[in-house]
């Protein structure tokens, strides 16, 4: 069992995203009025223009952040971009590419603060991993 590194032991949980930002996240998300589950890239570039960091570094994050480069952010991709331009602004580097921590669902959402949909979901996603097509 101690032959294991934890994921939590390093410093690698600078780019974990709570579950109280993910929260947060949630509701700026749906404060945009997403379409079918998703925003457009004209609306996150509006939102994330507010945080004050330049056009550039903007792009980069946006780059991250849209997992599956479709132009669009679903919630967790947009949950992403929140949190890399929150660690810019308080002098982080963004990484070369997205760390492995920020691209799991959240797990540990507890089911009173109302995430049942959401729960659902990550149910589902975990269940299509353990079902080999
Ligand atoms: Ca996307």
């Amino acid at each position: 069992m101690a032959q294991f590194p934890s994921p939590f032991g390093g410093g690698l949980d600078v780019w974990s995203i709570t579950i109280e930002e993910r929260a947060k996240h949630d509701q700026q998300f749906h404060s945009l009025k997403p379409i079918a589950g998703f925003i457009t890239g004209d609306q996150a570039r509006n939102f994330f223009l507010q945080s004050g960091l330049p056009q550039p570094i903007l792009a980069q994050i946006w780059a991250l952040a849209d997992m599956n480069n479709d132009g669009k952010m679903d919630q967790h991709e947009f949950s992403i971009a929140m949190k890399l331009i929150k660690l810019k602004l308080q002098g982080h580097q963004l990484p070369p590419a997205l760390p492995p921590i920020m691209k799991q669902s959240p797990v540990a959402i507890p089911a009173a603060s109302g995430f049942g949909k959401q729960e659902t979901m990550i149910i589902f996603s975990v269940f299509k991993l353990l079902t080999p097509l």
